[in-house]
This record gives structure tokens, C-alpha cells and sequence, in this order.
């Protein structure tokens, strides 16, 4: 694994936000038919129907058996569209038909047929039906993602596409500790993933730099542990109202919310809030630089371990999904017997909590629980500490995942400590053969981690996840059988004027072939 240097950090800081100007000329919403089956992520199969089409129309109505999914549908069309498209009791002569039933791959796999008199999309469950739709959305015309009234007509190609997911985890993080995103900057980020199948947004809450969840029984955390970021830039934190405000927002897009309060390392915005914390009991003071490895909870108090149960407990209790991630990386402050002894007592209370283990990789030091889920960030393919632990792992090494890294010298945001990140490069990897020792069942799916030292507006978390965001969902989502970069490159660049009309600031890659006047 590389070692990573606070120095090449700092290098990084000084670099300039990117400005969010994207701004949409009539041009680039002019509706145009898509190929069928030129999806992000590759569906499993895609047989056009030749010459068949669906027209949208102002006929067009809306009949789900998962609600809220025909809801958002219906939003979202009425808004481009300018058509009333109601929302009906019994499946319409012409329109979309959101319906439960059986199809093969699970939870999450639907059906997806376009005739000439509708769309028909069939799933097992509700998350299934919602990703049939986000395949739907990326079939109509892009500008049918406007945010205002656009020129029509809103064709969908005929034919049928049977789909289901590769991994049962498709993750993002985002780091609200370094730079603190409020919900709206959240919410817009689970509106971007959601398109592309992610189903799950780890959150960062924790770190040297701050303290972003409310926690009642030891308030300062967040008031005064909350009130810093990187480089003296505003703080911020959650209220329990906002955080299941996320959740909700999040569950509504078929998408997990993943909490993380990291330990013992990465600690400092919790010491510098309560000195008890610490070995001597003197708090330190607030930290807003990027070092990392400096900080640690005291491992042999017995405060600390009350401190840990009662944050763990109220974060539990506010959270629907199963896993509570408890960090665990760069414990460099942290003697490694005592790391051994913390880990293993902390998972423990994790359990009894009702929640499931998630860790970085570092958690396999101590002994990590049978259903403790190992998240991989090291870029040594060799590695063996994680494939002998035999637990499930979550793939995010970081000289592929990072979105964090730049893409080239250039980038204007963003570190280099693991490597730079082309968008060729977040692609071109297979995540159930990386690691060579980790038997690919092992492999439970892949996350794409945005640190945000350098981050500081929603437009910076544009740049940097767009394009790469869609190439390392794709890996989660798609059969591998479906791997290839000339097409991907074709079928990402067709992604560009629907995130013009999204407004998402992206990066544009010169690997990409986006089509021409976009
Ligand atoms: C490392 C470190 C984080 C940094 C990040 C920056 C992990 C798991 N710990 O990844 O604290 O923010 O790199 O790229």
C-alpha cells in the first residue's frame, strides 16, 4: 500500500474552486431520439424493436404499482414536458406502466419493454421499478431532465432491456468532515447517483477537521467540534432532523445511507470538544489543517467507551440501514495492541446496537467479526490482509476510486498521493479480480470515495465525480462480459447533454467521445 504524505496534501490546497456556470442553451435541449440500449450502467441485454417508437404526449399517462416511483416520474416529465401526465388507477392504452411481478435477478432487476403504445417496466420490487426508470430517463431525449418547460417531441425508442445488478453494493462517499455539505448540497448528490443505479451514500461524518452529526448526550460535539472545516473555511453540522431528512431523501432514490464516525484515529474535532477523551485530559485545540494520524481516543479509559456506545446507540437509533461503518483507518497515534483491544470492544457495541460492522481495510488488524464489511483503499493488487480475513469486502482502491485524485497536472482540485485518475483508469479495472488473493465472491460491490479536502462546493463535487462516477457505477452494475472501453466511451460521452441540462458542472475528459456541438 502506498504511504501517503501530509506534504503532497498541502500542495493540493491552494487550488481554486471550480465555479458552477453551466448554463443551458436551447441547442443543447433540443430533443433527439436516443439509440436504444445506450445506457450507463450496461444493462445485462438490450434487443431494439426496429422501427418501433413511443411517443410521449399529452395522453401519456402514468400507472405504478410502487407509487412514489410513478410520482417521480410523473414530476420529472411534467416539468420537461409541459404535458399534465396523471397519475392512473389501472395500466393506461397509452403510457408508462410501472408493475410488480416476477423477472429473474432479484430485488433489484426489472424489465423494461417499449412498444408503440407505451413502456411497460416489471419488477420484483420497488427498487427494481425505480431502476427501470432511471433506464427509461436515459432513453428519452436528455432534455426530458430539464428543470423548466422544453420543445418536444419526447420519442422512446422501442424494444426490450432485461437488467440486473452485478453487486448488491454500489456505493459513493462523500466526506462532509473536511468541507461540510448541508442537506441541499447532499440531496443534490443523491439526485446525481441515483441516475446511475448507485444504491448506497456512505457518509463521512467524522474527522479531525469536524464534527457534522448532532449528538444529544454529548452536545459539543457538534456545536463546538461541528464549528470547523480545512483551511478555516465555514463548519456545519447535521441536526437529527436534517440527517433523517437525508435518509429519507436517500430512500426515495432506492439509495442506503451509510454513517461514519471514524476511530480511534481521526478524532481531533471530538478531543479538541471533550478533554476527558483524551489520555491526559487536556483537549487539544480545533484543527483545520489535512494532516492525518496525530489524533487518538484514549483506549484505556473507560469514558471512551461509554462515549463511543451512547454516539453509536443515538446513531443507530436515527439510522434505517443495516451497516454502521466505525473507520478505523490511519491509526498511526494508536499503539497497535491497544487498536487490537478498541476495534474488537467497539464492534461489539456496533452489534449491540442492532447494526453491522463496515471498516477500512486497517479493521483486520484487530479481529474483525464474520459479517464485519472490509472496505479496501490501499493500490497494492499483491496485498494479501484483506483476502486471508475472509470477510465480505467493499472494493474502493484508491488509485482507481479516489475520486478525490486528480485527473491529470492540470486539475485544478484534488490530490495526487494515489496517483492520477483518467477516466480510463477509473474504468479499466475489474473489481472481483483486483485483489489477487480475494476469491471473487468475497467481493459485495465498490464505492467510489470523495474526499473533500480540497472540495469545497457542490460544483467542485461535480467536476471531480463526473465523468468517473458513471464509470466506476458501470463496473458495479453491468456484467463484466459487457467491459469495454471504445463503447463506454461512446455510450459515457451520449451522458453529456443530460448533465448539461442537469446542470452538473462536469469534468470534460479529452477520452470521451462527446458527441459533436455538445
Ligand atoms: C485516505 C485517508 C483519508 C483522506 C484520503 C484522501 C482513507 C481511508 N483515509 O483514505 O483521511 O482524506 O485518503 O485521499
Amino acid at each position: 500500500m502506498k504511504i501517503r504524505t501530509a506534504a503532497v496534501v498541502l500542495t493540493t490546497l491552494l487550488a481554486t474552486s471550480v465555479s458552477a456556470s453551466v448554463t443551458v442553451s436551447p441547442s443543447a435541449t433540443a430533443a433527439a431520439a436516443v439509440a436504444f440500449g445506450a445506457i450507463v450502467p450496461a444493462p445485462v441485454s438490450a434487443v431494439p424493436a426496429a422501427g418501433v417508437t413511443y411517443l410521449i404526449t399529452a395522453a401519456t399517462a402514468v400507472y405504478s404499482e410502487a407509487p412514489e416511483v410513478g410520482e417521480q416520474l410523473a414530476r420529472q416529465l411534467r416539468r420537461s414536458t409541459g404535458y399534465p401526465v396523471p397519475i392512473v388507477t389501472a395500466p393506461p392504452a397509452d403510457g408508462i406502466t410501472l408493475r410488480l411481478g416476477e423477472v429473474a435477478g432479484g430485488d433489484e432487476a426489472y424489465q423494461l419493454d417499449v412498444t408503440a403504445t407505451g413502456v411497460v417496466v416489471l419488477a420484483n420490487r420497488a427498487a427494481g421499478l425505480f431502476n427501470g426508470v432511471q433506464t427509461l430517463r436515459q432513453l428519452l431525449p436528455y432534455a426530458a431532465d430539464a428543470a423548466t418547460v422544453q420543445p418536444g417531441p419526447w420519442p422512446v425508442p422501442g424494444g426490450r432491456i432485461v437488467d440486473r445488478p452485478r453487486y448488491p453494493y454500489r456505493g459513493a462517499m462523500l466526506d462532509v468532515a473536511r468541507h461540510f455539505f448541508p442537506v441541499g448540497a447532499v440531496e443534490r448528490y443523491l439526485d446525481q447517483i441515483a441516475l446511475y443505479k448507485i444504491n448506497y451514500l456512505h457518509l463521512h461524518l467524522s474527522d479531525d477537521q469536524g464534527w457534522r452529526i448532532a449528538v444529544d448526550s454529548w452536545p459539543r460535539l457538534a456545536s463546538y467540534g461541528g464549528s470547523t472545516a480545512v483551511g478555516g473555511d465555514p463548519g456545519g453540522s447535521y441536526t437529527k432532523a436534517q440527517y433523517q431528512e437525508i435518509i429519507a431523501y436517500a430512500a426515495a432514490r432506492n439509495i442506503t445511507i451509510v454513517p461514519e464516525i471514524d476511530m480511534p484515529g481521526h478524532t481531533n474535532a471530538a478531543l479538541a470538544s471533550y478533554g476527558q477523551l483524551t489520555c491526559d485530559g487536556v483537549a487539544p485545540p480545533l484543527y483545520t489543517g489535512t494532516d492525518v494520524g496525530f489524533s487518538s481516543l484514549c483506549t484505556s479509559k473507560e469514558i471512551t467507551y461509554t462515549f463511543v456506545d451512547q454516539v453509536i446507540g443515538e446513531l443507530a437509533a436515527l439510522t434505517p440501514g443495516p451497516y454502521l461503518h466505525i473507520g478505523g483507518d490511519e491509526a498511526a497515534s494508536t499503539a497497535p495492541a491497544d487498536y487490537k483491544a478498541f476495534v474488537d470492544r467497539v464492534q461489539g457495541i456496533v452489534t449491540a446496537h442492532g447494526k453491522t460492522v463496515m471498516g477500512w481495510h486497517d479493521v483486520v488488524k484487530a479481529t474483525p467479526l464474520p459479517t464485519t464489511l472490509v472496505q479496501y483503499w490501499g493500490s497494492d493488487p499483491t496485498e494479501t490482509a484483506v483476502s486471508t480475513a475472509g470477510r465480505k469486502v467493499v472494493m474502493s482502491p484508491s488509485a482507481r476510486t479516489y475520486l478525490d485524485m486528480k485527473y491529470n497536472r492540470r486539475t485544478p482540485l484534488g490530490q495526487t498521493w494515489a496517483g492520477l485518475i483518467e477516466v480510463k483508469d477509473a474504468y479499466g479495472w475489474n473489481p472481483g479480480a483486483y485483489l489477487r488473493r480475494l476469491p471473487p465472491e468475497q467481493v459485495l460491490g465498490v464505492e467510489a470515495p470523495l474526499w473533500t479536502e480540497t472540495i469545497r462546493t457542490p460544483a467542485d463535487i461535480d467536476y471531480m465525480a463526473f465523468p468517473r462516477l458513471p464509470a466506476l457505477a458501470e463496473l458495479a452494475w453491468s456484467p463484466y462480459a459487457t467491459h469495454d472501453w471504445t463503447a463506454f466511451r461512446q455510450r459515457l460521452g451520449a451522458q453529456g447533454p443530460r448533465w448539461r441540462v442537469m446542470g452538473i458542472a462536469y469534468y470534460r475528459s479529452t477520452q470521451i467521445a462527446w458527441p459533436s456541438g455538445s
